[in-house]
């Protein structure tokens, strides 16, 4: 049997709302992966949807964590960052990835931080700019539209987007370090909702679509995060994992939305975990 792999989780936990690393412990978990975590803040709940949440920012005990994992000589398959707690914590991910990277290494970067045109609450200014120094030390980033926008400076706008736009995106993000990119929320129409995939090294764009379903859904980002990390250390190319990514995702916001769940405790992304493990088969 091939050893298996290993991944780093950095985000945050929310209590209650399934988001963040309580979506992708699970998930990468399924996909056969030993799943390390890394908190970045703790909070009683997420913050899209809730109010009066409780927040601690663990930017102070990532140091010593680590520190620890370093006299084990920890490396890891995968490292993979989302939500974090705090600015500060960009320089904190870029030594996690210097320290406790193996050889073969894929640094995952979600520049979590805004939706629909706008950052999450609490979130700086200031923040995109630090987010893309870390993309740019990434292997793979996987923004947002509004992420991307952000990142790059550029002015956020709603779709349907045309080809040469998203392709000028896709580029002008992977320029940042010569980075994959994979980017989500992608329409060309309001039938199909996906992400387009790009690796510098053949140059090539795919794109990966669902039927779009209409509606908002907190933490479907990180399911689709999780779901394409699993899926590529399960040995997908970076155009298959997304695809499966996609199809995973869409079809969880369906059963979601399907369902009698209340929207802002997150996709019930439990219930298609076994629709995830058969794509990871193909
Ligand atoms: O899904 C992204 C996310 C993660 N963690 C927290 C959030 C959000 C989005 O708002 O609030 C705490």
């Amino acid at each position: 049997m091939k050893k298996q792999k290993n991944a780093l989780a950095v985000h945050d936990i929310s209590c209650v709302g399934r988001c963040s690393l309580t979506v992708a412990l699970p998930i990468l978990s399924a996909a056969g992966i030993e799943t390390s975590v890394l908190p970045t803040a703790v909070l009683s709940t997420h913050t899209g949807g809730f109010t009066g949440y409780t927040y601690r920012d663990l930017t102070e005990d990532v140091l010593p964590i680590s520190d620890h994992w370093a006299t084990m000589d920890l490396k890891f398959d995968a490292i993979y960052s989302g939500y974090l707690g705090s600015i500060e914590q960009v320089d904190l991910v870029l030594e996690l990835i210097k320290r406790h990277a193996a050889d073969g290494c894929i640094a995952l970067v979600d520049p979590v931080m805004a939706d629909n045109g706008k950052l999450y609450a609490g979130f700086a200014e200031s923040f995109p700019a630090e987010m893309k120094r870390l993309c740019a030390a990434s292997d793979i980033m996987c923004p947002n539209i509004t992420e991307a926008c952000l990142m790059l400076g550029e002015e956020y706008k709603d779709g349907p987007y045309t080809k040469e736009y998203i392709e000028g995106l896709v580029h002008r993000l992977s320029d940042i370090g010569g980075n994959r990119v994979v980017l989500t929320g992608v329409c060309f129409d309001d039938k199909l909702l996906g992400a387009a995939s790009y690796d510098p090294k053949d140059g090539k764009i795919d794109y990966s679509f669902g039927e779009w379903i209409p509606g908002y859904l907190h933490g479907t980002g990180d399911v689709f995060g999780s779901a394409l990390l699993g899926a590529l250390l399960r040995g997908k190319t970076l155009s298959e994992a997304s695809e499966i990514a996609v199809k995973y995702t869409r079809e969880t916001i369906a059963v979601t939305f399907a369902s009698e769940t209340e929207l802002r405790m997150g996709p019930c992304f439990e219930l298609t975990l076994p629709y995830y493990m058969e794509l990871l088969k193909g």
